[in-house]
Formats: structure tokens, C-alpha cells, sequence
């Protein structure tokens, strides 16, 4: 048998169908306690690639397979900002109540001060409240390409600082990022995490990421899971963010493992880090050179 027909026919049992016009899909006629054969596995990854996020209806997984599901797609990370919310057996599984006060209501991508962001989180949905408690996703590719060309060609040559007062790393990233598996750009700054552009002034800084936050998280990019208990969803954490929506009261439960991300390439500004100009002038000359350039 070629791969083609192997590949059309392991196509042809899953059941694809798009959430959203940029991103999303809603995957059935699949069992992920049982395991993913390679093909079913490589036809996921490059839907994963396209859609960005993909949701599993009526999963039901339990903890290892949830880990062995998330172990099919890379190495598991331990999440070093969740320590409290991690079980001793198994420090890769997040357990998130929204009961003992967290909710991720800041649209964000995970984990973006580690040098190497994960590439892809996993989450298992076991408790829900009667009534929302939805997440939305949201694509960094439209965000990117929906920027006009001025902006793109500014920020394709910045960076941004991630930190975290909960985490040990911080790290600056490029504020467009070529993502390993697609070759294309998308945005890479997020309101938790992302701090700052070094290239500009602090008022700079603070201005266009403003812009870049709100721009990312339009809802015309985003997608929106109304969830039922044993659904599991898988993202592209370098090219999406997502977001919680913070309008429930009840229990709401989920766990996560993490996939180690290995190859976000460090792309070195063109630009070296700003220094206020005035502080640099020694006359009237000097500032009227640097006004002509
Ligand atoms: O609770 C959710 O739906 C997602 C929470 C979150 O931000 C995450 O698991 O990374
Ligand atoms: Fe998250």
C-alpha cells in the first residue's frame, strides 16, 4: 500500500470539522486512550500546524493516558509557575480549580519567559460549571498578517522581555516569530507576560504593545469552546494565545500537560537597546544632526 492511500484512508475516519474561519477544529471518530498509529499521529501534527487548536469530544482520559497522549506529540515539561497546583506523583499533570481562585482570564501564551516555550499545551476538561467557563483561542498568524506593512516591517525587527514574578526564567523573545514547523510569522507578545521592547522608549514600549495586545485578540481571529466534561483540546502554543472566560460561579476543573518546545530561534534586533538621545547631546548641533537623519 503507498503512503498517499494509507494517509487518505486514515483521513477518511476522522471526522473533521472547522470551529472558526482562522482557527479551530473539532476532531471525532477517534479514540485517544488508545494510542495514535504514526500516520494518525502526522495527520493530527499537520492539522495541529493549520488549525491551531483541535478538540476531542468524549474522551474521558484519565491521568496517564492523559500524560501518554501528550507524550505522543513530545517530551512532557514540569511547569515551574504551577507548583501549587501540581501533584507530587505527577509534577508534568496541572490541575486547575477555578474553586481555589485561579482563572486564566488575561489572554496569554504559556509560558513565555522560558528560553524554549512550550510547543504545544493539552488540556483535559473533568468538572464544569452549569454554565460558562468557556476558552477562546485566538490565531497570531491573522494577527500578524492582518497588521498593515509599516507596523510588520517595524516590529519584524524588534524583541520583547517575557517575565514572570512566579517563574524563574525570563527571557527576550522576537516580536514576530518564525515558527519552526510552518516557516510563516506570527505575533509573539502576550499581555501576561511580555513586558517590554528594549529597542524603544519605556512610553514607546508601552504604546505599541498596547496596539499589538488588543490587535492579537480580535474577535474575528479567535475561537470560542463551549466545553463538556471529557473533552480534551490540544494547541499550538507559539502561534496562538487563549484566554478563560471569567463568567461562571461553580467548580470548574481541568488538567494540562505541557509539550517542551525545542527551537524557538533567538532573532537578534537590528536595532541596539534604546538609551534617551538627550542624554547624549552636547549641543545644539548634535541635536539638530540626529533631527536631519
Ligand atoms: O482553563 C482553561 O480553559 C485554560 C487555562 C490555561 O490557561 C491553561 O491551561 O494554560
Ligand atoms: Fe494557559
Amino acid at each position: 500500500m503507498t503512503k498517499h492511500s494509507a494517509a487518505k484512508r486514515t483521513g477518511s475516519r476522522l471526522d473533521i470539522r472547522h470551529t472558526a474561519g482562522f482557527l479551530g477544529a473539532e476532531v471525532r471518530g477517534i479514540q485517544l486512550r488508545d494510542g495514535l498509529d504514526n500516520e494518525t499521529l502526522a495527520h493530527l501534527k499537520s492539522l495541529l500546524s493549520e488549525r491551531l487548536v483541535l478538540f476531542f469530544p468524549e474522551q474521558h482520559l484519565s491521568i496517564p493516558e492523559l500524560k501518554a497522549f501528550g507524550g505522543q506529540w513530545g517530551t512532557l515539561e514540569v511547569d515551574d509557575s504551577a507548583a501549587h497546583v501540581r501533584s507530587a506523583e505527577d509534577p508534568e499533570v496541572v490541575e486547575l480549580k477555578a474553586s481555589v481562585g485561579y482563572v486564566a482570564d488575561v489572554w496569554h501564551t504559556d509560558l513565555t519567559p522560558m528560553a524554549n516555550p512550550p510547543f504545544g499545551s493539552i488540556l483535559s476538561m473533568k468538572v464544569l460549571p452549569e454554565a460558562g467557563g468557556d476558552t477562546m483561542w485566538s490565531s497570531q498568524y491573522a494577527a500578524y498578517e492582518t497588521l498593515s506593512a509599516p507596523i510588520r516591517d517595524l516590529i519584524d525587527n524588534l524583541t520583547a522581555i517575557h517575565e514572570h514574578p512566579r517563574m524563574s526564567e525570563r527571557s527576550e523573545h522576537p516580536v514576530v516569530l518564525v515558527h519552526p514547523d510552518t516557516g510563516r510569522r506570527c505575533l509573539f507578545v502576550n499581555a501576561q507576560y511580555t513586558k517590554r521592547i528594549p529597542q524603544l522608549s519605556q512610553a514607546e514600549s508601552d504604546a505599541l504593545l498596547r496596539v499589538l495586545f488588543e490587535h492579537s485578540v480580535q474577535p474575528p481571529f479567535t475561537t470560542r469552546r463551549r466545553w463538556s466534561v471529557g473533552d480534551i483540546a490540544i494547541w499550538d502554543n507559539l502561534a496562538s494565545q487563549h484566554y478563560v472566560v471569567s463568567d461562571f460561579t461553580g467548580e470548574r476543573v481541568i488538567q494540562r500537560v505541557t509539550v517542551k518546545g525545542e527551537r524557538v530561534a533567538p532573532l537578534a534586533s537590528r536595532y541596539a537597546d534604546y538609551k534617551p538621545q538627550w542624554s547624549t547631546l552636547s549641543s545644539r548641533k548634535d541635536a539638530e544632526a540626529i533631527g536631519k537623519k
